[in-house]
């Protein structure tokens, strides 16, 4: 077995300590950050995934093998970075209300940050008034929503509206993503970017501070 096929069956077993040690392992052996994650932490979460899906396993099961990948995340963290260049722009970011996912989100501030944007991490649950008026403290240049629940991503066009009420709408561009996020449902709230993946949101991010 590969040491990423292992990282995967670990993950889905919830065995944090092993997965962080060959996570480290991997990369002594040279394998790159990214692809440990794509083909080994990620993998492994998907198949839980699908077993929650199917009830075969439940809440308990999922939040262990969630530490797991965390803790895998937190060893290829410093390998993700890019670069240490200097403030590139700034982002508010957070899991919209409602919603307790943040591994996703995790790693989008961990690429973001990796292209050199500042980021301020608002955390899960977050209201669309944290989002605004932390926006308006940090004088940030984009508000990134991520949210997981279909019952949850109706939260982002609070935050469009929010920020619309606030009037700050014409100065702060909205992202959001997260699985069950579209580009048709980002059109349809009046949002102005999406991304796929957490590389993707980093460079949309990049590019929208540029201007
Ligand atoms: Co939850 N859960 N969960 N869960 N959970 C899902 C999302 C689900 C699809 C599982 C399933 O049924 N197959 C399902 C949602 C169904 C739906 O709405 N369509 C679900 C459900 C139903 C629930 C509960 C309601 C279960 C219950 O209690 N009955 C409950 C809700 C709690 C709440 O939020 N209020 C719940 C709870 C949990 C746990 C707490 C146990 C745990 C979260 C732990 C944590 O995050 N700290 C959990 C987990 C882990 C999952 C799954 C298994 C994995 C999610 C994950 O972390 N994926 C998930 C099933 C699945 O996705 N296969 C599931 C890995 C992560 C890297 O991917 O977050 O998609 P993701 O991020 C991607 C992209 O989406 C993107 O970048 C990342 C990759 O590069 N992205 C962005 C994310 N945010 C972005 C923002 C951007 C751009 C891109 O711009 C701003």
């Amino acid at each position: 077995m590969s040491v990423l096929d292992e990282i995967s069956e670990l993950l889905q077993k919830g065995k944090a300590n092993e997965v962080k040690e060959l996570c480290q392992k991997a990369l002594d052996e040279g394998l790159g950050a990214k692809q440990i994650l794509e083909e080994g932490l990620m993998p492994g979460m998907s198949i839980i995934g699908d077993k929650f899906k199917k009830n075969e396993v439940y809440v308990p099961e999922v939040l262990i093998a969630a530490r797991a990948m965390n803790s895998g995340i937190g060893v290829l963290k410093p390998h993700m970075s890019e670069s240490d260049a200097t403030n590139r722009g700034t982002v508010v970011l957070g899991t919209v209300k409602g919603d307790l996912h943040d591994i996703g989100k995790n790693l989008v501030k961990i690429m973001m940050e990796g292209k050199g944007m500042a980021v301020v991490d608002l955390g899960i649950d977050v209201s669309p008034e944290q989002f605004v008026s932390a926006a308006k403290e940090h004088n940030a240049d984009i508000i990134a929503c991520s949210a997981l629940l279909t019952t949850t991503m109706t939260e982002m066009e609070n935050v469009v509206k929010a920020a619309e009420e606030s009037g700050i709408r014409d100065k702060i561009t909205i992202m959001v993503g997260g699985a069950p996020v579209t580009q048709s449902f980002c059109d349809s709230i009046g949002a102005d970017k999406y991304a796929p993946d957490a590389a993707s949101a980093a460079d949309e991010a990049i590019a929208v501070a540029a201007k």
